[in-house]
C-alpha cells in the first residue's frame, strides 16, 4: 500500500483565506497579467533600463505588468506584504507577502523567443527561499497560455491536469536545466562546472526562465534542475510547483536552497547531483574565497 505522505505544516492563515482561495487567486493574477502582456506587446520591444549589468535588461512591460499585479494584489489582499523583482518591497500585517515576478525570462521577451512567464506566489514567514512557508502559486506562460499552479498539500497542476516528476533510472539518462547569471565572470564559471557535470547526464536545456524549467521539472519534461543565483521572485511560484509535484528542493552543503543555489529533482538522483555540483564549486564564482563551504 502506498504510504500516505506527511500532511504539510501549514501555518495559521488569515480567517478569510485557504490555501485553496489563495491558489485560485494567484492564478487569477497571473494569468490576467499574462493577457495583458499578449494584448499589449509593442512592434518593437526596446530595453528601458538595465539592472546587474548591461546584460541585465528591463523593460517597460516588466513594470507595467508587476504594477497591475501590484495593484490587483492592493485591492484584493490590502493586509499583504508584496516582493517584486521591479518595485519597492512593500509591508504587510497579515503574515502572507505576494512574491511576484511580472516577466521571468525576460531576455526572451525582449528577443521574441518563447519561454518567458508570470510568476505569482503567496508566503508565509520571512519571503526568502529555505525560510519561507509556499503555500500557492501560478506560473503562466505568455506565448501559449500554459498555467501550472500548486498549493501546498494539494499538489500540482498544468491547466487543472495533475502533473507528477520523472523517475529517470540514472543521471546518465537524465535530462538537466540550468541557467547563467548576467555577469561574465559568474557566466564563465558556470561554463566550466558545465563542462564537469554534462559527461555524466543525458543533455542540458537552457530555456531561459527558471519558474518555466521548474514547472517542466514538475511535468517531467525535464527530470533535474540547478542554478546559481535566483532571486526569491524567479523561484517562490515555480519550486512550490516542482515541490507539490514530489520535487526536492535543496541547495549544497546540507543549506537550504537560496541564492548560491537552487537543485530540484526526484528524490532519487538530486542527492548525485547535489555531489557533482559540490565538487565543481558550484556555488561559487571560480575564486577559490567565493566558495560557500
Ligand atoms: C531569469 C531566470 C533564469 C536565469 C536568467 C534570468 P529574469 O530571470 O529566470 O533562470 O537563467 O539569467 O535571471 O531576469 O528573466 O527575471
Amino acid at each position: 500500500m502506498t504510504a500516505i505522505p506527511p500532511l504539510p505544516d501549514i501555518p495559521p492563515l488569515p480567517d478569510d483565506v485557504s490555501v485553496t482561495s489563495l491558489r485560485k487567486l494567484a492564478e487569477r493574477l497571473a494569468t490576467t497579467a499574462g493577457a495583458y502582456v499578449r494584448e499589449h506587446r509593442p512592434e518593437h520591444v526596446v530595453v528601458a533600463d538595465t539592472k546587474s549589468s548591461e546584460v541585465d535588461p528591463v523593460t517597460a512591460m516588466d513594470r507595467a505588468v508587476e504594477e497591475l499585479l501590484r495593484s490587483m494584489i492592493a485591492a484584493e489582499r490590502p493586509d499583504d506584504a508584496i516582493l517584486g523583482e521591479e518595485g519597492d518591497d512593500v509591508a504587510g500585517t497579515s503574515g502572507l507577502t505576494w512574491v511576484v515576478d511580472p516577466i521571468d525570462g525576460t531576455v526572451n521577451y525582449l528577443y521574441g523567443v518563447a519561454g518567458f512567464a508570470v510568476s505569482v506566489a503567496v508566503v508565509a514567514g520571512p519571503p526568502r527561499p529555505g525560510e519561507w512557508t509556499q503555500l500557492a502559486g501560478c506560473v503562466h506562460s505568455v506565448p501559449d497560455g500554459r498555467t501550472w499552479t500548486a498549493g501546498l498539500g494539494e499538489g500540482a497542476t498544468r491547466d487543472g491536469v495533475p502533473v507528477r516528476v520523472s523517475t529517470p533510472a540514472s543521471l546518465a539518462t537524465s535530462l538537466v536545466g540550468t541557467g547563467f547569471g548576467y555577469d561574465a565572470r559568474r557566466r564563465t564559471h558556470q561554463a566550466q562546472v558545465l563542462t564537469r557535470l554534462i559527461g555524466h547526464v543525458r543533455d542540458i536545456r537552457r530555456l531561459g526562465a527558471a519558474s518555466i524549467d521548474l514547472c517542466l521539472l514538475a511535468e517531467g519534461a525535464l527530470d533535474l534542475y540547478y542554478e546559481r543565483g535566483l532571486n526569491p521572485w524567479d523561484v517562490a511560484a515555480g519550486s512550490l510547483v516542482a515541490s507539490e509535484a514530489g520535487a526536492v528542493v535543496t541547495g549544497l552543503h546540507g543549506r537550504p536552497e537560496g541564492i548560491d543555489m537552487t537543485v530540484v529533482g526526484g528524490p532519487g538522483l538530486v542527492r548525485e547531483l547535489v555531489a557533482l555540483l559540490e565538487e565543481a564549486g558550484a556555488d561559487g564564482d571560480g575564486d577559490p574565497s567565493d566558495r560557500v563551504v
